[in-house]
């Protein structure tokens, strides 16, 4: 194998083998760059084309109706999501096709052909009904990755009613936070979910939220693990009871393109996570879009995205894109190292996956474990790989690229956001060649810049700023759940003209834009994103903590590890069992996913002197770098600084 140091060094670009360029959907950068042009010369023909592909009851009057920051695609056309998901293809040879191929943790199988997963979504979608749920009114589904979680989401999308997915990972509290923001009327759960080799108490901690949550009148309970759990009787139903009862046909709501398809929960830079809504067609057009030229796909491919269906990425390469384009999705379960570190690969293996999609952490934690276990599986399947969540360092990109690749697969590093609903920046695999760290170039009508802090676009390749996007493409948000004004404030007030993503990029002589990452007070842990006001609400609700300020500090496999600068109460002293109490706490208040790595005790915090925390020194401070840099001439008392550093 080559060394990897003198690779980099090389700064090589890697060309679509020509095996794959000629037989990919789009074969070189001259088709790219027509496609590009006409897509941002002319929107409405580019998207219109697209979406006629896809199944409307009515067509659209307008493409596209732009009254900054406010779009609307595709504006009266009427259409149904899962209908163009199941319907559309079970009237065609692929009603016998595997729509999903599932593995739980433990070893099941399940496979779900398009006809199985079309009757079982209407079933459901029947129960719903019978439940009282209709057009317009919340879901929330909090579940492990079972079949029964994409059949909830496209039950939801067939009667019109918004589901809210919350990831499985979260806390009760979590969970209700987020039921209560949506005032969801039904929540979906599981009586639990298996994570390396334990069962996840999906239904206890559903209880526990449903106390605080009077907007929920009815719990439909998949049965997952069978550990006996309680049931409310009126309140809580069994999934397998109710759909036994019903009929298996079940119409599509007719759905203005404009409405509401889901809300999905993310962090921002203030405590309150926002949720973030997606509306039917634009949504619907844009993943089917990117899912079927970014990854490349074809009706024989067997396609494997790790994520799990609580965040974006589930949503929309799990669920939504693969199955409107028709292809076979794999849904997986559990932990990538149950019950040893070779789990995914034996799956690559035993389901012959093609196209594999993952995210830079899950890499790192591979490459520790080390060559021995992928090279144990025979991985030629593979013909496409991927990356998504936070930017990919060229170390296990190269990496990724010798051994799972094996050298023959383009790998496709996908930037975008919960809020884009589609990939905004990567390469194309057959058209472009891929840079080690970059993501690429803009897919079809985004129209990417990078800005300085005045607003001025940055044009120098090398010089990083500000990413901002000044076109409006058909997935993007349409508001934040229930507060415009936040919508507004959150991503189109630092600049009058262009959305703003809160991240830093910057673009070389080739147009490639490298992603540097979160610029505000968002934090990126294994691909997840956390912000840290919610971090510091979380420590302060502790009865000991008076002040909590929580910073990112680099780490090899999370990206970001998660330090917390605390200040106690006169009554506490710092101890280890504080320093463990307050980490579960976080964890419980949150989720696992946000349990501080480490806990410092601090008389004071660095601030300003009119009173903000300090955040940079603290960041440099966490790093363990000794000495300070920057700007402190508005600190308000240096001897902080020293004690934090000093560890007191
Ligand atoms: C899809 C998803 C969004 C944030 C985003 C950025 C980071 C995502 C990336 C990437 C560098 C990539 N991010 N993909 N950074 N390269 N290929 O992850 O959505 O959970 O909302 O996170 O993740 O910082 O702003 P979400």
């Amino acid at each position: 194998m080559e060394r990897i140091e003198a690779v980099l060094k090389e700064n090589r670009r890697f060309e679509p083998p020509e095996e794959f360029r000629k037989r990919a959907r789009i074969q070189s950068e001259a088709e790219y760059e027509a496609l590009y042009r006409e897509s941002l010369e002319d929107p409405e023909a580019f998207w219109g084309r697209v979406a006629e592909e896809l199944h409307w009851f009515e067509p659209w009057t307008q493409v596209l109706e732009w009254n900054p920051p406010h779009a609307r695609w595709f504006v009266n056309g009427k259409t149904n999501l899962s209908y163009n998901a199941l319907d559309r293809h079970v009237a065609t040879w692929r009603k016998n096709k595997a729509a999903i191929i599932w593995e739980g943790e433990p070893g099941e199988e399940r496979v779900l052909t398009y006809h199985d997963l079309w009757r079982e979504v209407q079933r459901f979608a029947n129960a719903l009904k019978q439940l009282g749920v209709g057009k317009g009114d919340r879901v929330t589904i909090y579940m492990p990755m079972i079949p029964e979680t994409a059949i909830a989401m496209l039950a939801c999308a067939r009667i019109g009613a918004v589901h809210s997915v919350v990831f499985g990972g979260f806390s009760a509290n979590a969970l209700a936070e987020r039921i209560k923001d949506a005032e969801a009327k039904l929540l979906i759960t599981a009586d639990g979910g298996y994570r390396r080799g334990r069962v996840v108490p999906l239904k206890a901690q559903a209880d526990e939220a449903l106390a605080e949550t009077p907007s929920v009148e009815h719990v439909v309970v998949v049965r997952r693990t069978g550990e006996a759990v309680p049931m409310q009787p009126g309140r809580d139903h069994w999934y397998h009871e109710l759909v036994e009862s019903v009929p298996d046909h079940c119409p599509p709501e007719v759905m203005d393109a404009e409405d509401p398809l889901f809300i999905l929960y993310t962090s921002g830079s203030t405590g309150k996570p926002k949720g973030v809504l997606h509306t039917t067609g634009g949504y619907m057009v844009y993943t089917y879009l990117t899912t079927k030229l970014v990854f490349d796909l074809k009706d024989e491919d067997t396609y494997w995205c790790t994520a799990d269906v609580g965040w974006i990425t589930g949503h929309s390469y799990i669920v939504y894109g693969p199955l409107v384009n028709g292809a076979t999705t794999l849904m997986y379960e559990g932990a990538p190292n149950h019950p040893e570190p070779d789990r995914f690969w034996r799956i690559v293996d035993k389901y012959g996956v093609t196209i594999f999609y993952t995210a830079p952490t899950a890499i790192r934690a591979f490459m520790k474990w080390g060559e021995a276990w992928p090279r144990k599986h025979r991985l030629d399947s593979l013909r496409l790989l991927g990356t998504v969540g936070e930017p990919i360092n060229p170390e296990a990109w190269l990496w990724y690229h010798q051994v799972i690749g094996q050298g023959r697969c383009p790998i496709v590093d996908t930037w975008w956001q919960t809020e884009t609903g589609g990939i905004m920046i990567t390469t194309l695999p057959g058209a472009h060649a891929a840079k080690p760290g970059f993501a690429g170039k803009p897919f079809f009508g985004v129209a990417p810049e990078i800005r300085d802090a005045e607003g001025n676009r940055v044009e120098t390749p090398e010089e990083g700023g500000y990413l901002v996007l000044t076109r409006p493409w058909p997935s993007m948000l349409r508001t934040v759940w229930g507060d415009p004004e936040r919508y507004r404030r959150q991503y189109w007030s630092q600049y009058p003209d262009a959305y703003f993503t809160g991240d830093g990029a910057r673009r070389d002589a080739d147009g490639y834009y490298l992603i540097l990452g979160r610029v505000d007070d968002v934090l990126n842990v294994a691909g997840h994103r956390l912000g840290t006001m919610e971090l510091e609400s979380a420590l302060v609700s502790h009865p000991d903590v008076a002040e909590a300020a929580v910073v990112g500090r680099p780490h090899p496999e999370k990206g970001e590890a998660i330090v917390a600068f605390v200040t106690l109460k006169s009554h506490a002293r710092p101890s280890e069992a504080l320093r463990e109490a307050l980490k579960a706490h976080v964890a419980n208040t949150i989720g696992p996913i946000a349990r501080p790595d480490e806990i410092r005790f601090a008389e004071a915090l660095p601030k300003t002197r009119s009173g903000k925390i300090m955040r940079r020194l603290l960041r440099q401070i966490a790093a363990g770098e000794t000495e300070i840099k920057g700007d402190t001439s508005t600190l308000e008392d240096r001897e902080v600084v020293e004690q934090l550093k000093r560890g007191e």
